[in-house]
Formats: structure tokens, C-alpha cells, sequence
């Protein structure tokens, strides 16, 4: 197997590219992919200050190191969850990495802050985790954007976890979801503008690109996550793509370009910005944009506030891992959407 570009020993194949890339060379592709997004999409502009919402997982991390390497001002946010086993494991790697590189990492804790974990105040407010880690995670990373000057906030969404949004609401037909699922969504009153840099990058990528670039990053998927049905749709998806490569990217680029404009142009009369705010007021504790008197962040802290007892929590090191030098990535990665890392092969 040999690079397309410099013929040198290949270590990873892209076969939706037909391609063959070897280390340096599948860096720069990654590094291609994500500003050739940026610009088609006109994601960040030079001078613009960047937050990067940091899991301390793949994606978050790999956009966070393509950004900071392509010369952006970019800051990270991680929201410690609570989620135990998860989220004192996920924040070492978020803080390994920045440190490693010297970039700032703002932290913002549920538990100590807001006196809930995800678990205990989903149970609380009735609500599932993820609808309540959802709801938490949009009003806390768009409240920090606001309150740090940000431009722009970046979230490390790829081209798998895109095609599974647009697949589950194509099977459901859900039109005004599809009428907002854009890569960017503009800044408006009490919104910072939203960018999703990786929408060309499969999950395989973003796992190869960390391996060769030695970053570490948390493997576990969060234990909340079993059930989640998009985890269904990437599984389905991956079996098409490995019949037929290239038909995920052909499926979300297509969106893009030939459908979404339609779905917006019957939602939002034409409208660029697909989150009109006319029906918005605000909270009249926080003072976010809401359509009621309390918003839905606010709500929640109501229901779920109060929980947890705060206790310090230990920070696990950063572990193991990828002091590999070459990587061979194996076909089976693209059955799986759950854990690409373990489908990574080191060679040592
Ligand atoms: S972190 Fe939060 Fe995810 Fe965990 S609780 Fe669900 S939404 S699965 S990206
Ligand atoms: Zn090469
Ligand atoms: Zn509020």
C-alpha cells in the first residue's frame, strides 16, 4: 500500500478518497479537509478568538490541534458532567492536552457550580441524560462564548455524527430539523455564531489523525450513551459505506448542497439564519434568549439543582497509550462507530 502523494509506505487507507495516505501526508489531508470547511462554509475568519468544546475525546481534541496548528486564537471549554467513571478520566486528557501545548482550558463543573450531576438531575427532572446533558450543554457553552468574547464556538461534530443527524431526521421526515441542520449557525442576540470544522472528517480520521499526532484521548464512549439511537444510524450507515464507499459523505455533501437550502427556504422564507428569534424573550433569572418566562436551562436547575453533594473529586492521569509512530488502520473501523481507537492498530 503506497501513498498517492509521495508513493512512501501508506498507513492508512481513505477509501471514500480511493486513496492511500502516509503518515505526513493523511496529517495534511485532515488539515486540508477541515479548512477547505471552514472556508466553503465561511466557518472563522483569521482574526476571529475560537472556543473549542473539549471532551477529552477524539474529535474535540483533533479540532482543537488542527485549529491551534493552522495559527487561530484558540481557546478550549470543558463541562465536567459528573458522570462517574467518565467524567474525572475525560477532563485529564482535556488538560494534558492543553498543557502539553501551552493553550487555555476553562472549566466549567455541574456539580460544583449548579449542584447537579447529569445523572442524579436527569432522574430529578424526569428528563433522559442526554436530553438533560442537551439542554445543559447549549445554554453553559453558549453562556461561555458570550461572557469570553468569542467569535466563534466550535464543536468537534464529524461527517458520521452529521450523517446520523441527517439520517434519523430523514427517516422521520422531520422537515424543520432538517431545515436547521447547517455546519453554521450565525451569531444572533444571546447566541454565539456555531461551527462544526469537521463535517469533512469521518470518525476514523479524527482516531488516526490523534494517533499520528500523538495526542491521547479518552476512548470509553459515555456510559450514558447506550440507547442512544443515533448510535444505530451510524451502525447502519457504516454498513452501506463499507458496501459502497464514499456514499456517507455523498449523502451529508449532497444535503448540503442540493436539499437544505429547500427545507429552509419552506421554513424560514428564504431566511438565511435558520433560527429566526422573533418568538424569543428572556429568562428573567439568567437572561438567555427564551420562549418562556423561565428558560430551559433555568428549569432544569430548578428541578435538578441541589442533587449532588459537592465532594472533591480526585483527577485521574491521562494514561497509556499511542506513542505510535505508524499506524495501520483496519476495514473493520468502518463497522464500528462505538470505539474507533480499539480499532486502530498500533505498530510498535
Ligand atoms: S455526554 Fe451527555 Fe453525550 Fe453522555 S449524557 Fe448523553 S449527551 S452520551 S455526547
Ligand atoms: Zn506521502
Ligand atoms: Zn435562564
Amino acid at each position: 500500500m503506497k501513498c498517492v502523494v509521495c508513493r512512501g509506505p501508506a498507513v492508512i487507507d481513505v477509501r471514500r478518497a480511493n486513496s492511500n495516505f502516509c503518515s505526513d501526508h493523511f496529517i495534511r489531508f485532515c488539515a486540508e479537509q477541515v479548512s477547505r470547511a471552514i472556508r466553503e462554509f465561511k466557518m472563522i475568519e483569521p482574526a476571529d478568538r475560537v472556543l473549542v468544546a473539549v471532551s477529552g475525546g477524539k474529535d474535540s481534541l483533533a479540532v482543537w490541534n488542527m485549529l491551534h496548528q493552522a495559527g487561530y486564537q484558540v481557546d478550549g471549554l470543558y463541562l465536567g458532567l459528573g458522570i462517574e467513571g467518565y467524567s474525572d478520566t475525560s477532563v485529564a486528557f482535556a488538560r494534558t492536552f492543553a498543557q502539553s501545548r501551552g493553550l487555555k482550558l476553562i472549566e466549567v463543573n455541574l456539580p460544583e457550580e449548579y449542584g447537579y450531576d447529569i445523572p442524579t438531575g436527569a432522574r430529578a427532572a424526569r428528563r433522559t441524560p442526554c436530553s438533560a446533558c442537551g439542554t445543559s450543554k447549549r445554554h453553559l457553552f453558549d453562556k461561555a462564548a458570550l461572557e469570553g468574547s468569542y467569535e466563534v464556538l466550535v464543536t468537534g461534530h464529524n461527517l458520521d455524527d452529521e450523517a446520523a443527524v441527517l439520517f434519523g431526521n430523514v427517516l422521520r421526515w422531520q422537515t424543520e430539523y432538517l431545515a436547521r441542520q447547517m455546519p453554521v449557525l450565525p451569531a444572533r442576540p444571546g447566541f454565539p455564531k456555531k461551527v462544526k470544522p469537521l463535517i469533512r472528517l469521518s470518525e476514523r480520521d479524527t482516531a488516526a489523525y490523534c494517533i499520528l499526532m500523538g495526542i491521547d484521548y479518552m476512548v470509553e464512549e459515555c456510559p450514558m450513551s447506550s440507547g442512544n439511537k443515533h448510535l444505530g444510524y451510524k451502525e447502519a450507515l457504516n454498513a452501506i459505506e463499507l458496501a459502497s464507499p464514499g456514499t456517507k459523505s455523498d449523502f451529508y455533501s449532497g444535503f448540503l448542497r442540493k436539499a437544505s437550502q429547500l427545507f429552509r427556504a419552506a421554513y424560514f422564507e428564504g431566511s438565511q439564519d435558520p433560527q429566526p428569534t422573533e418568538d424569543l424573550t428572556h429568562c428573567i433569572r439568567c437572561s438567555a434568549p427564551s420562549t418562556s418566562t423561565l428558560c430551559a436551562f433555568c428549569r432544569l436547575v430548578d428541578k435538578a439543582g441541589g442533587m449532588v453533594t459537592v465532594e472533591q473529586r480526585g483527577s485521574s492521569t491521562a494514561s497509556d497509550t499511542s506513542s505510535a509512530q505508524a499506524v495501520r488502520i483496519t476495514s473493520r473501523a468502518e463497522r464500528s462507530a462505538r470505539s474507533t481507537k480499539t480499532e486502530v492498530e498500533a505498530q510498535t
